[in-house]
């Protein structure tokens, strides 16, 4: 999956595809370098991001989905609103990927119900503007997984068909660099929840605190690929359905020799 951010603030690529066309170009380029789908969003995540309102959300989101789509590309909506779901489904996209997992907007779930279409539902304890105070856990991977099978039996009996549900344990969302690690390592955990599995480690905080250089000063965001296409093989060898990755050629790459790595015992 290759992220579109139509956003001026997003942590690792703000503002470079803020305008349309060139937000449109980067799918297609993510495409063409190995992409499976693009994954468009409007409204940045980061720790301590703000809300955007919901028309500038749309106004962001709904033009690109449609040209990418037109395309003939597969594309996702990264979005919490059910009203920009519905707008951005209409426009061609094929698939809701919601970092609240139907917690930030009431009809998320019903509207994700009657769609019938494909829905990532990610690990989520509140919003980003102060989401790390709630990076609070017993065994954070216990306590993933069983948050993730309660949303998920809600869901269902909201009406949404789990055979088309996607778990994410939300990296980086209510979670340290301590948390990310455990819920990579622990990645077999997972499974016991039955659902493919995404992953979205891509140039995030903790690569580059581990990158970090002898004064201690993070690798920059720029300087991730190399790390987020080594965590893109080793989840793929551990059985991930997807990586979500601002480039696609390192981590194109990493999956497919996971591929021949597992295919081959
Ligand atoms: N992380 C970001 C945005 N969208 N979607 C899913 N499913 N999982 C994630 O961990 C996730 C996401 C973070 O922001 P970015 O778009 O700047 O990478």
């Amino acid at each position: 999956m290759g992220v579109v951010n139509v956003t001026p603030d997003s942590f690792s690529d703000g503002g470079e595809c803020f305008d349309a066309d060139a937000a449109v170009e980067r799918g297609r380029t993510l495409m063409r370098t190995g992409a499976d789908l693009i994954d468009v969003g409007g409204e940045s995540t980061r720790p301590g991001a703000l809300r955007v309102d919901a028309a500038e959300e749309l106004r962001r989101v709904v033009p690109v989905v449609a040209r990418l789509a037109a395309d003939g590309i597969p594309v996702s909506v990264d979005t919490t609103r059910a009203e920009v779901a519905a707008d951005a489904l209409a426009a061609g996209a094929s698939l809701v990927n919601d970092v609240s997992g139907g917690l930030a907007d009431p009809e998320m779930i019903s509207f994700v119900a009657a769609a019938g279409v494909p829905y990532v539902l990610m690990h989520w304890r509140g919003p980003s503007v102060d989401m790390q105070s709630r990076a609070v856990y017993g065994d954070v991977v216990s306590d993933v997984v069983g948050e993730l099978g309660t949303r998920l039996a809600e869901i269902e009996a909201a009406g949404v068909d789990l055979d088309r549900v996607v778990v994410d344990p939300g990296l980086g969302f209510a979670k340290n660099a301590d948390h990310n690690w455990a819920l990579l390592g622990r990645l077999q955990e997972l499974h016991a929840l039955g659902r493919p599995i995404l992953l979205a480690a891509s140039r995030k905080a903790f690569l580059g605190r581990l990158l970090a250089d002898a004064d201690g000063k993070p690798r920059p965001v720029g300087e991730r690929e190399d790390a987020t296409a080594a965590v893109a093989a080793l989840a793929a060898a551990g059985g991930a359905w997807c990586v979500r990755v601002h480039e696609a050629a390192p981590s194109a790459d990493a999956v497919r020799v996971a591929a021949a790595w597992t295919g081959a015992r």
